[in-house]
């Protein structure tokens, strides 16, 4: 019987279990440079079926916060090395996390203090973190300016070079592009943030025109095999909107599956909350039942608030992965402690974001 426990093939990746640590933001990457903590973090979490990294920034374009790391840099991409070399060393598989935060950003991030980029110039009502003398501080985002066509393939280029690097020079196993959450692929698809009038906004099609060709240029540049995507159909994460979702991620998921990913990352629900939404109703089961009725192969991966019995009963449901978050900051033997029916770590939230080693890798193992 299928567990937990039980190893999977994703794409071209050999996975050890179905275990996933999602993606986590730590603001712990000074110049946008993983430090050698994030080494031991990473390392300290190798027995995860698959890490996916942080968010990480695919330009300086793409950076919306204080000390989140980037691939865009020879600085950058030597320390995620070391990151994937330690891994891998421990056995563990690792993907990078591809971002560009689009309109969630803030002038003093982008280049020459410029304004952040944007599908239309509708400033998000959200938050971004400003590091100051090492206090985290909540800043309301800046007012975007909207893109034109004609940067579009720049930016799709810049996907695909990351993806490129990240594989070839960073050793990750693959990418995972990320889609959700309120950040500029999904300032796209969703209508609440898309108003434009060209080839990338008004219809589904048009909408999706633009992650539909990120993910080809990134298939085309490291393989389907290797490439994953998250996306996030209803979550109001980063003031996300859209009037009608389920059909637009119908026809995302069943141009998806054309691609030969190795996963579909689905966060359910509110980022970080609550699964289901009394007043953004989602239909999950038909999107999963779209992307195989179109002949998508790829690995389910679900995400949010999961714990061991709802995880087994996911595997139950037909779903392959599930991503666990917050766990996995307190936890860096989850696997085991799940295994062994061991009691969890509590996480402690004031050290999510920024600062060094505490509430980062001095969450205890068990001991043998
Ligand atoms: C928490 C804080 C900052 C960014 C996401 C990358 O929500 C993030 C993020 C999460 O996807």
């Amino acid at each position: 019987m299928t567990s937990l426990f039980s190893p999977l093939q994703v794409g071209e990746l050999k996975l050890a279990n179905r275990i996933v640590m999602a993606p986590l933001t730590r603001n712990r990457s000074p110049d946008a440079v993983p430090q050698d903590i994030a080494v031991d973090y990473y390392t300290q979490r190798a027995t995860a079926g698959l890490i996916i990294t942080e968010a990480t920034a695919i330009s300086h374009q793409g950076q919306g916060y204080s000390d989140v790391p980037g691939l865009y840099g020879t600085e950058q991409l030597d320390a995620w090395k070391r990151v994937t070399d330690s891994v891998h060393a421990a056995g563990g598989k690792i993907v990078v996390q591809l971002w560009h935060v689009g309109r969630v950003s803030h002038t003093e991030l982008q280049p020459d203090g410029g304004k952040p980029v944007a599908p239309s110039a509708i400033t998000a009502k959200t938050k971004t973190v400003l590091i100051k003398d090492g206090v985290p501080t909540f800043v309301e985002t800046s007012e975007p300016r909207a893109l034109k066509a004609a940067e579009i393939p720049a930016i799709v280029h810049t996907y695909a070079a990351a993806a490129r690097n990240a594989v070839e020079t960073a050793g990750f196993d693959g990418v995972e592009v990320h889609a959700a959450n309120g950040y500029l692929l999904d300032q796209f698809l969703k209508d609440g943030s898309n108003h434009r009038t060209d080839d990338y906004g008004g219809s589904i099609e048009n909408r999706a025109r633009f992650v539909l060709e990120v993910m080809r240029a990134v298939t085309d540049a490291v393989g389907g095999g290797k490439t994953g995507i998250r996306l996030s159909p209803v979550t109001p994460a980063n003031d996300a909107n859209d009037s009608d979702p389920q059909p637009l991620f119908d026809h995302v998921i069943r141009q998806l599956a054309t691609l030969n990913l190795a996963y579909i990352h689905i966060i359910e629900g509110a980022t970080g909350g609550p699964r289901e939404l009394p007043d953004r109703p989602f239909d999950y089961e038909a999107l999963k039942a779209a992307y195989r009725e179109a002949g998508g192969r790829g690995a389910w991966m679900v995400n949010n608030g999961y714990d061991q019995s709802s995880a087994e009963a996911a595997l139950k449901d037909g779903d392959d992965l599930v991503a666990f978050g917050k766990p996995f900051i307190s936890n860096p033997d989850l696997v085991r402690r799940l295994k062994e029916g061991a009691p969890l770590n509590e996480w402690d939230k004031n050290t999510f974001y920024g600062g060094g080693k505490k509430g980062y890798t001095d969450y205890p193992a068990l001991k043998d």
